[in-house]
């Protein structure tokens, strides 16, 4: 799953392109061939997947859409969700409730020092996708003209409460002057906000030790980029 997205989103980044039907739409979660809708045919598509007579969906976002409870494996249990989901007797899948409930600002980067000329960049992304920054240095590209792609955003979202699982590193000195990047997001989870930490670098290195940090970072990065 992380591997794939991340090269899903290299791409997408550096060419600046999107899938027609994604610009605007979230994720469909339960959707296994990506036509926009959840019925038998994705059950059938995913318990072929379970039982291994196909390797992968016919569709590129499928990863994230069949982890209909974003615990970070497709198995028997979203099998067992979807088809509740689908006779009825389930109102929504888990995974499009943590969606749903995306708190205001959902990811977040700065970069600090202060040890010669005070410099400072913020980043920060929210629930709708929209880009803001502060602090003393000049972005390049002015962020209100940028906008996260909703299921991108859905994505790395789904990702990043996989991440708030993970455990986080002592943290190292790193250097002297370097000033500070500090990377995290932010959560609600059971009905409870929680800020999620994913790295920081320079003087003091840290990291959460979550298998999804990396393609987090380094997400958050292609914006930072084209930003700054
Ligand atoms: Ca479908
Ligand atoms: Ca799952």
């Amino acid at each position: 799953m992380v591997f794939a997205m991340t090269l899903v989103l290299a791409l997408l980044i550096t060419c600046g392109t999107f899938p027609a039907a994604a610009q605007g739409s979230g994720l469909v979660i339960g959707d296994a061939n990506g036509d926009g809708t959840v019925n038998m045919t994705d059950l059938a598509i995913l318990n072929q997947y379970i039982a291994g007579y196909i390797s992968a969906f016919p569709y590129d976002m499928a990863d994230y859409t069949m982890d209909v409870n974003d615990d970070g494996y497709i198995n028997q249990q979203d099998a067992d969700l979807l088809t509740r989901f689908i006779s009825g007797s389930l109102a929504s899948l888990p995974a499009a409730d943590i969606i749903n409930n995306m708190p205001q600002t959902v990811f977040q980067y700065s970069y600090t020092n202060g040890a010669w000329i005070y410099t400072s960049m913020r980043l920060s992304i929210d629930n709708q996708g929209n880009i803001y920054t502060s602090g003393n240095v000049t972005p390049k590209v002015d962020p209100s003209t940028v906008k996260v792609p909703r299921f991108e955003l859905e994505a790395m979202y789904m990702d990043l409460y996989l991440a708030s699982q993970g455990t986080i590193s002592n943290p190292r000195n790193a250097a002297c002057d370097m000033g500070l990047h500090v990377y995290g997001g932010n959560i609600v989870k059971n009905g409870y906000f929680q800020s999620v930490f994913l790295k920081e670098y320079g003087d003091i290195d840290q990291e959460n030790l979550s298998p999804y940090t990396q393609t987090l970072v380094d997400w958050l990065n292609g914006y930072i980029d084209l930003i700054y």
